[in-house]
């Protein structure tokens, strides 16, 4: 369906070619609905298109992160790894994407810039980077939750004169650091993987550390033949189990590892509770730091001054390297939804709305923006579960909720502001229960600069959520308000 001016009006349109996105597209495409997908990225993929620096893999073990909607997908796709590396997620991304026939319905290259909703047509417009404007009833917003890479926030970042590059959106054909001095800023999940692998390459290696992380042995191995007819046997009732359950913890052995018992001690994580910031998983990282050619720098003791022309200077020394790997993390849950200029009901814009921190009823809408849906949005488990288990509760739940509209004559649903002050408020209350708060963590919003210091995700669990949202659609979308 198109405008007199030849713009395209779409039933949905769905923002990111994750796999949110993708398999948003196939629920709402199966049941008839007019439907396309845009993504910024050259490629399919998300996370796994992005993040493509030497080591990065799923922590979450591949027979689980995997969609649980086709027993067929299920049975005819073999993990290889216990562990799945990006590039094979990547292929079983592709392989979904062509087995469902997706391709044909995503616009590539292409970003979402502004969205802006009619009241009178009770439609949004939606605006592209390259100029093009896309009319739609509902905007699903699948930009994921680790999709806007944060800027290392550094002094004198640009004025250096060697390549730097960011886990986050690593060159697609790769780098070799070999002969190299190379500095890396950062031991989040994302340095933490990467590190063993440039210290391979690199001839001095030095680390800037500003708060040591939980890590524990991943313990990677290919799958035994045996292993993957056991899971594919029983994957029904894994899936049901995995739907209804909370998340799994761990322990750690720094001092065993490292022979330098000083730089043992600065390894050692001890500025937070375990699990209040994301606990890591490494294959060989402690051990890394035993090599001659690696070092440690502490910058709690010798704080970051600025980057030179050619290096890193601590309150202490000047570091000269010829590249520098920023493994500094991403703006995360909120990034990529402020990142678009949406105007919901009066013109407000969603970051104003936000402005102290994000609202929203359920994680999945927000008052005065309606026909809007994010999944895995802020205030839902997203982050806090096997990511997938949630994208699969939310794009199901969007998707019955469309039709539901469709069959009882609906065109728009929008959030009360009484259900989402409760749902913001009861959010907080069982977050306020755990040590979350008292960490500074991107769940906080606390690595990026003057972002407001809120936890974002709801702890409550994947399964009692999961009955939540449920229940509320069995009861007519309780606490939306819903016009013919
Ligand atoms: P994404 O995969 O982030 O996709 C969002 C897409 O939206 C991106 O392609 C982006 O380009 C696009 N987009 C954003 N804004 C716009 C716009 N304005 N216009 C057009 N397109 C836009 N989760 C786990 O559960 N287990 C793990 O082990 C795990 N490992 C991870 C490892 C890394 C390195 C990272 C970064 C994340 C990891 N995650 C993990 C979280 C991961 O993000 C999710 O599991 C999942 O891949 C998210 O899928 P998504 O489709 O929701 O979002
Ligand atoms: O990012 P992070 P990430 N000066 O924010 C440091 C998922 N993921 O990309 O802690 C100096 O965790 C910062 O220091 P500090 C997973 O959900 C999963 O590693 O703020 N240092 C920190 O050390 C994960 O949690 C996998 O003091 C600076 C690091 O940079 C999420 O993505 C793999 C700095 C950032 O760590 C993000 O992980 C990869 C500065 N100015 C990612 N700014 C799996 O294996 C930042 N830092 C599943």
């Amino acid at each position: 369906m198109t405008e007199a001016d030849g713009s395209p009006q779409l039933d949905a349109l769905i923002v990111g070619a994750g796999l949110s996105g993708l398999y948003q597209l196939k629920t709402l495409r199966d049941l008839g609905f007019t439907v396309r997908v845009v993504e910024a990225a050259k490629g399919l993929g998300g996370t796994w298109y992005w993040n493509r620096y030497p080591g990065a893999r799923c922590d979450v073990e591949s027979l689980s992160y995997s969609y649980s909607f086709s027993p067929e997908l299920e049975q005819e796709w073999t993990w290889t790894e216990k562990y799945p590396t990006q590039p094979e997620i990547l292929r079983y991304i592709q392989h979904v994407a062509d087995r469902f026939d997706l391709l044909r319905d995503i616009s590539l290259s292409t970003r979402v810039t502004s969205a802006v909703y009619d009241e009178k047509a009770r439609r949004w417009t939606v605006t592209t980077g390259g100029g093009d404007v896309i009319g739609t009833r509902f905007l699903i917003m699948a930009t994921g939750c680790l999709s806007v890479s944060k800027a290392p926030e550094i002094p004198g970042a640009e004025r250096f004169q060697g390549p730097t590059y960011h886990t986050g959106h690593w060159p697609h054909e790769g780098v070799d650091f070999t002969g190299q001095r190379l500095g890396v800023i950062g031991t989040g999940s994302s340095g933490i993987q990467s590190i063993p692998i440039f210290a391979r390459q690199a001839s001095e290696m030095t680390v800037f550390q500003r708060t040591p992380n939980f890590s524990m042995p991943a313990g990677n191995r290919p799958l035994a033949a045996q292993e993957i007819s056991d899971m594919k046997e029983n994957y029904r009732d894994w899936r049901g189990a995995q739907r209804a359950s909370g998340f799994g913890v761990p322990v750690d052995k720094i001092r065993a590892k490292v022979a330098d018992p000083e730089v043992a001690e600065a390894l050692c994580p001890t500025s937070f509770p375990f699990g209040t910031k994301r606990p890591c998983l490494d294959t060989g990282y402690y051990e890394t730091f035993n090599a001659e050619h690696v070092h440690l720098v502490d910058l709690r003791k010798t704080p970051l001054q600025e980057i030179t022309e050619s290096g890193i200077r601590t309150s202490e020394s000047t570091y000269e390297v010829d590249a520098i790997v920023f493994a500094t993390g991403f703006d995360a849950m909120t990034g990529a939804l402020t990142a678009v200029d949406i105007r919901g009901k009066g013109g407000v814009a969603l970051k104003e709305k936000w402005g102290e921190g994000p609202r929203s009823y359920l994680g999945l809408a927000v008052a005065g923006f309606p026909n809007l849906f994010t999944i895995t949005g802020p205030s839902s488990p997203s982050v806090l579960s096997n990511m997938i288990v949630s994208i699969e509760q939310h794009v199901e739940w969007v998707t019955d909720c469309i039709r539901y509209m469709r069959d009882n004559g609906r065109t728009e649903i929008d959030a009360t502001t009484g259900a989402e002050d409760d749902w913001v408020s009861h959010v907080e209350e069982v977050g306020n229960y755990t040590l979350y708060p008292t960490a500074d963590s991107w769940y906080m919003g606390s690595n990026v600069p003057g972002k407001p210091r809120v936890f974002m995700a709801y702890i409550g669990g994947v399964g009692p959520y999961a009955d939540r949202i449920t229940e509320i659609a069995r009861n007519g979308y309780e606490g939306f308000a819903l016009k013919t």
